[in-house]
């Protein structure tokens, strides 16, 4: 059974931080420091999910989706990040968990969506070797609730969005700017993932992934110098969090002046256990060059050409059908099931007089990229998912509640849900293209 669904994150929708015995997150923090997320906004009501989920659970119903995409607090289950789990914690995912497989809709789950506890971050997060082993003790916490029910796992979400936006620009919590001194958190991220897939496995979970972002890389002209930035960026947005997972291996960092040295032996036998599937987010191409500043190996030029979302980020369908393809050619048969496990794109979409949201953009942003995936699945790659980002406007972490990603609208004083003509649109996709059983990848 192809997976359709929708992909949310709990710090960006579920508000409820001081309920449920749930600790401190470092979004707790960061959002409360000034300047660094716009309008001064936190996470604090957010959607209001944590009281309002039984609404979403029954859109998503009303939407046909088969799948949903959620992530777990890891500081609603351990609000320190050690020790004993929180039962009131376990329990909302557990509720939510049964009442989605009620309404016919697998739960995806992951299991850190960038809201570590506080409590590990004062003692260095994801910096500390320390905290891969917290992170595989909370995965067991989880699993050994929810394995039963959770058909499909997914350790961390986009790894490399977090070191690099959290910790080398300060741009999200963290808020450390370490830039190159921050590729330890590349390798802690990862060895957190190897030590929870062998926790998961423990107890029997079913499909373990990991999501990565990952983009195609476009050099901007055939001048070596540009093609070498190119590989460059590649290296380190892409190749250096799915090589080691699926290959077992490192790209060579040393032509940029840096090495891994908090690699131990026997790291990478577990980064690279077997995994069910590749989560994969995909969300615009990058074009890059020789660089201009010192320290960086290459200058992110911008896509030109190509319509733009609210974000500004350029809209190129087909980048999805190059990424599959490409990561096919690169990986072959050391490629497991691809899952789309995010895309989508921000509008400025606000009800019309009429109470509407007609979020044209959005309809025609998400039929090129299906279309992309259809099309990359023709062409051999398989791909067993697709998840929209997001079934609800949310918290757009250092941009505040600026921009809407969802095929909900929510009205942020009220809480309100209106879903947008993407929704419908969507509807219809999974109603007639969409829900193919094809029993050559059904896993089952
Ligand atoms: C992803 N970038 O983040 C996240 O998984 C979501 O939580 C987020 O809401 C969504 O995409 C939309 O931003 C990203 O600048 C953040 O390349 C930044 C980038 C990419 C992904």
């Amino acid at each position: 059974m192809f997976l359709w669904g929708t992909a949310t994150a709990s710090y960006q929708i579920e508000g409820g931080v001081t309920e449920g015995g749930r600790g401190v997150s470092i979004w707790d923090t960061f959002t409360r420091e000034p300047g660094r997320v716009r309008d001064g906004r936190t996470g604090d009501v957010a959607c209001d999910h944590y009281h309002r989920w039984p609404e979403d659970v029954a859109l998503m119903a009303d939407l046909g989706v088969n799948s949903y995409r959620l992530s777990i607090a890891w500081p609603r289950i351990q609000p320190e990040g050690r020790g004993p789990a929180n039962q009131a914690g376990l329990d909302f995912y557990d509720r939510l968990t049964d009442a989605l497989h009620e309404r016919g809709i697998l739960p995806a789950a992951t299991l850190f969506h960038w809201d570590l506890p506080q409590a590990l971050e004062d003692e260095g997060g994801w910096l500390n070797r320390d905290t891969p082993h917290r992170f595989a003790e909370y995965a067991a916490l989880v699993a050994d609730r929810l394995a039963d029910r959770i058909p499909m796992w997914i350790t961390l979400n986009e790894p490399f969005v977090h070191m690099v936006y959290g910790h080398a620009l300060g741009a999200h919590a963290p808020g450390r700017a370490l830039l190159l001194d921050a590729l330890p958190v590349a390798h802690h991220q990862l060895l957190g993932h190897g030590l929870a897939v062998r926790a998961l496995r423990e107890r029997g979970a079913e499909r373990v992934l990991i999501t990565n972002n990952c983009t195609p890389v476009w050099p901007a002209s055939d001048d070596p110098a540009d093609l070498a930035a190119a590989d460059a960026y590649d290296t380190l947005h892409n190749r250096l969090f799915n090589d080691p997972v699926l290959l077992g291996s490192y790209p060579d960092l040393s032509a940029y002046g840096v090495t891994l040295d908090c690699v131990r032996d026997g790291d990478l036998d577990l980064i690279s256990a077997p995994l069910d599937g590749l989560g994969v987010n995909y969300y615009n191409p990058t074009r890059i060059a020789a660089p201009t500043t010192e320290g960086l190996p290459f200058t992110d030029t911008g896509v030109t050409g190509h319509p733009t979302t609210g974000f500004g980020w350029p809209v190129v369908p087909d980048g999805l059908r190059e990424l599959l393809v490409g990561l096919r050619s690169r990986y072959g048969d050391a490629l497991p099931p691809v899952y789309v496990t995010e895309n989508g794109c921000s509008q400025p979409d606000l009800p019309g007089p009429d109470g509407v949201v007609d979020d044209q953009a959005r309809i025609a942003y998400l039929e090129g990229h299906i279309d992309a995936l259809e099309q990359a699945r023709a062409e051999g790659v398989d791909v067993r998912g697709y998840y929209v980002w997001s079934l609800l406007d949310n918290f757009e972490w250092a941009e505040g509640f600026t921009q809407r990603f969802g095929l909900v609208h929510v009205d942020f004083a009220t809480g309100k849900r209106t879903p947008k003509a993407s929704y419908h649109w969507f509807r219809d996709r999974i109603a007639t293209g969409g829900d193919r059983s094809d029993d050559a990848n059904s896993p089952h």
